[in-house]
This record gives structure tokens, C-alpha cells and sequence, in this order.
């Protein structure tokens, strides 16, 4: 069985348990937090998730342990047939991933900690997210999923890649980054719809007064 290494707080690990359980794959959870030493056996660079394989593989990073999962577990695909719309979803999710979810991310230690960003940084996050938000209007299709009518990796990433953003937007740059991404709120709103969504929504929440403890610490 699969080992996802990690906690039900992180963004990107969520990207990946929602992956899991769409694609119906059995997995345990083997709760971690960054700079546990354990951890780096499975992920060098000490980064949440990474996953151990039925086979005793480790991997991490999040698109390489998606991409992993549609070739290891064809069943249920969250990528299309055919080699173009594969590209389209990898590039709206990578996109996503690199302007969206890390420019944010930078301004993260800032929000956790209740205080503002420095203006100079703000003002470059803003530059980035403004491209991001740019890219994301041209490539989305919200019809009713990102690239069209069925669910991809590019949704599971776009869904759990805007909570950064979405923390961080309102009270650190001014900016909605929902409201700036056209047929995102309604997207938004059918994506948090069903079992899994819920299922991985509700872990979090249960993990969230943990997590602040484990940011606490780390900041003192
Ligand atoms: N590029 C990594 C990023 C993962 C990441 O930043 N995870 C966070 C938790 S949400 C983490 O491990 N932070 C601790 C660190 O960066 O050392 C991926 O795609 O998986």
C-alpha cells in the first residue's frame, strides 16, 4: 500500500491525498512535519508530501508524485488520452504552481506571524501573481472543470494551490485573486463539493490547531 508522508494542513500535501482518493488508490497517512528527520528518508530536501510506493520507492514533489500516480495507476485517469491535452494540463497546473501558489507562499511567514511584508517584497509577489492570475484567465476553461469536462491534476492542484493565495491576499497586497480569475469562485464552489473534497477539508481543519502550535515553536 501507499505511505503518504506529511500533515493534513499542507496545501501540497492535499493536492495529493485528493488525488488518491479520486483515483481510488489505498493509502495510509503517516503524519510528519517539516525538519523530522524521519522525513528525509522519503524526501531529500525535507519538503512535504512525499510518498513511499507498494514497492518501497520513495518520491517527492508534488507533480512528480501525481504524474507517478497516472502511470503507476492508470484506472479512474486525472490526466486526458491524448498527448496535446496532457501538455494543456500539465502547463495550466505547473503555472499554477510556480505565479500562483509560490509567489504567494512568500508572503506566508508575514500572515502566520501578523505582520506585514516588507513593501519591496510585496510589490514584487504582486508582479508575479498578476502574471499568474494572467495566465490562468487564458488557459482556464471552467467547463465545467479547468480543461474541460472532466476532472484533471490541474483542478486537484488549482484547488489546494489557491489556499496561499487566498490567505495571504486580502491583508498583506489588497487583492482577491478569486474575484481576479474569471468563473474561479463558481469553480471553486463545485470543487469543494463531494466526498473527497470534504473528506480532505475536514482533516484539515482537525489538523489546524497543531499545525499553529508547530509554527509557533518554529518561530520562537
Ligand atoms: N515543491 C514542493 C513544495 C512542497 C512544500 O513547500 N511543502 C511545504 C508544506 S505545505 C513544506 O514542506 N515546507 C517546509 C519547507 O519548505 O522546508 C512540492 O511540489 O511538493
Amino acid at each position: 500500500m501507499i505511505t503518504l508522508y506529511g500533515f493534513a494542513y499542507s496545501n501540497y500535501y492535499n493536492i495529493v491525498k485528493h488525488a488518491l482518493m479520486a483515483k481510488g488508490i489505498a493509502f495510509e497517512e503517516h503524519k510528519v512535519y517539516p525538519g523530522d528527520a524521519t522525513l528525509l528518508d522519503a524526501s531529500p530536501l525535507g519538503k512535504i508530501p512525499a510518498i513511499r510506493t507498494a514497492n518501497g520507492a520513495t518520491l517527492s514533489e508534488t507533480s512528480v508524485i501525481l504524474d507517478y500516480l497516472e502511470d503507476a495507476y492508470p484506472e479512474t485517469p486525472l490526466l486526458p488520452a491524448d498527448a496535446e491535452a496532457r501538455g494543456k494540463v500539465r502547463q495550466l497546473a505547473k503555472i499554477t504552481e510556480l505565479y500562483l501558489e509560490l509567489p504567494a507562499r512568500r508572503l506566508l511567514p508575514f500572515a502566520l506571524g501578523g505582520r506585514q511584508a516588507p513593501d519591496a517584497v510585496k510589490e514584487e509577489v504582486r508582479g508575479v501573481l498578476e502574471r499568474g492570475i494572467g495566465a490562468i484567465n487564458t488557459l482556464t476553461q471552467f467547463s465545467p472543470y479547468c480543461c474541460g469536462s472532466a476532472l484533471t491534476t490541474a483542478d486537484v492542484t488549482l484547488r489546494y494551490a489557491l489556499a496561499i493565495p487566498k490567505l495571504v491576499g486580502p491583508g498583506q497586497l489588497g487583492m482577491d485573486i478569486v474575484a481576479a480569475i474569471d468563473g474561479l469562485a463558481e469553480w471553486d464552489a463545485m470543487m469543494s463539493e463531494g466526498d473527497v473534497a470534504a473528506k480532505v477539508d475536514a482533516d484539515m481543519q482537525a489538523n489546524r490547531d497543531e499545525f499553529m502550535a508547530y509554527v509557533a515553536k518554529m518561530q520562537a
